[in-house]
């Protein structure tokens, strides 16, 4: 029951250390849920309000192809890509207001980065090659050092060749403790992830240009936290506050806790007022944290399940321990409110974006793209299907940027109506802010903030930022197929 453990054992004692990454091995030892990072000489935390922020955390992340179980035998071990021997690894757990100081490794024979989804950094620590940093290159190392200025459930991913690399598993979790705030029994991280598997264990095709061009190539192998069904062990009649991570490269999910109320507490790390966890779609890379009371009898078993599938799919299940805790009626209680600096609706400067199909589907030109090997590229395929605001990104090459979808000024409030004008889903995705999601055409939603929206077909939502961050931010849908042939552009805050 690794995150649980973390919230009161090593990692609930964070200070300044190093973690150590090194060796192959399965997707972890531990039988249940997700050790914490490995660490080293942990002294005892000081108290957080009554003393100087605690010390940087420092972390190595050593990205490399590695051997993992995740179909059982005959079937042999997958040749994933990780950044340690957990998938997803390492889980990074910060106390708010804790600096991150996290060394990058690149053990791969391409190029690769990191970037640090939902967190509103310096642009420099963003992650995205050749906008915000040059990539790492085979052999180099590359050190990420920034404060999340937010608490929530966060996660960080290659935005290399992101279609294969993530894929195959390049992603770890990021969490910033909340100061203050409900407490709970149990603090899990479930992050749900189909893997592309031959029946050997190998991988299959990742990337279709029939999925690419459509709602994505799908994995058939459904885990959590990399393995396949997992049975998680909570204490029985105890709060547990599940954090729910679409990590897949297309899936979408709804997901539900069959035998209990559960309660969705924060979307995309951002606290909202409860309310319960009965329809919210999401797509890649959104997250949601969850709160239910466990079974109060021993044995007791509550299920995750995906209902946005043809059947329902049973995930993981969680399942009641020891002498059930002696608690008042369960009631969820809402987390801090978060610090995200509001935008100025009155006087807000207005504007459109166009998420579509391309016309026709380009052809890549290698001879605008030089001879970088496409491995090592932005981009996996050579083709682009989608658009925004009538722009594909690799029409250019990779390496030639093109210019921005909108240059926006710095301080100014900004209403975007993003409108999905296909028939398929997207998740998408901006970096550096954090949205706050006004309203949609075709459904109520409660105004909340997210760094990852999903757009239904032909949907549209109109969404605010207070482009308070000077630089240059990706915005993309998070489909990663479609990312990558085509949907995907850069805002500028200058
Ligand atoms: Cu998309």
């Amino acid at each position: 029951m690794g995150p649980t453990a973390a919230r009161t054992g090593a990692t609930a004692r964070l200070t300044r250390r190093s973690l150590l990454l090194a060796g192959c091995g399965g997707l972890g030892a531990a039988a249940l849920g997700l050790p914490p990072a490995r660490v080293t000489a942990a002294p005892p935390l000081p108290v957080q309000s009554a003393g100087p922020p605690p010390e940087p955390l420092e972390v190595e992340l050593v990205a490399r192809r590695r051997s993992a179980r995740i179909l059982p035998e005959p079937a042999g071990p997958t040749p994933v890509v990780t950044y340690g021997d957990d998938f997803p690894g390492p889980v990074i757990r910060l106390k708010k207001g804790q600096r991150l100081r996290a060394m990058l490794v690149n053990e791969l024979d391409a190029h690769t980065s990191i970037h640090w989804h939902g967190i509103r950094l310096p642009n420099a620590e963003d992650g995205v090659p050749f906008l915000t940093q040059a990539p790492v290159k085979p052999g180099e190392r590359h050190l990420y050092d920034f404060t999340p200025p937010d608490s929530g459930s966060f996660f960080f991913h290659t935005h290399c060749n992101t279609v294969e690399m993530l894929g195959r598993g390049l992603a770890g979790i990021l969490i910033v403790e909340e100061e203050g705030g409900p407490a709970f029994d149990a603090d899990l991280v479930c992050a749900v992830k189909d893997w592309q598997l031959n029946k050997d264990g190998s991988f299959g095709t990742i990337i279709t240009d029939r999925g690419a061009g459509r709602a994505g190539t799908f994995g058939n192998t459904a885990t959590v936290n990399g393995r396949i069904g997992p049975v998680f062990d909570v204490p029985a009649n105890g709060d547990v506050r599940a954090r729910l991570y679409n990590i897949d490269n297309t899936r979408i999910l709804d997901l539900r806790v069959e035998g209990a109320d559960a309660w969705i507490i924060a979307v995309d790390g951002n606290p909202l007022p409860p309310r319960p966890l009965d329809g919210w779609l999401m797509g890649p890379a959104m997250r949601l944290d969850v709160v239910f009371r466990a079974p109060k009898t021993a044995g007791g078993t509550v299920r995750l399940v995906n209902v946005y599938a043809p059947e329902p799919r049973p995930l993981a299940s969680f399942r009641a321990v020891g002498e059930p805790l002696r608690k008042p009626a369960f009631e969820p209680a809402p987390l801090p409110a978060a610090a995200i600096p509001e935008p100025e609706l009155d006087g807000a400067a207005a504007m459109r974006v166009d998420f579509s199909a391309t016309a026709v589907a380009q052809v890549f030109d290698p001879a605008i793209s030089g001879d970088l090997p496409l491995a090592d590229s932005l981009c996996l395929s050579d083709k682009t299907f989608w658009a925004v605001n009538q722009r594909s990104w690799p029409e250019d090459g990779h390496q030639r940027l093109p210019p921005p979808i909108a240059t926006l000024e710095r301080g100014r409030s900004y209403v975007f109506e993003l409108a999905n004008l296909t028939p398929h889903l997207h998740p998408i995705h901006i970096h550096g802010h954090t949205f706050l999601v006004l309203d949609s055409d075709k459904r109520e939603l409660p105004r909340h903030h997210a760094d990852t929206v999903l757009l239904e077909p032909r949907e549209r939502m109109r969404v605010a930022i207070r482009a308070d961050n000077p630089g240059d931010w990706m915005f993309h849908c998070h489909i990663i197929e479609h990312q990558e042939t085509g949907m995907m552009g850069y805002l500028r805050v200058a």
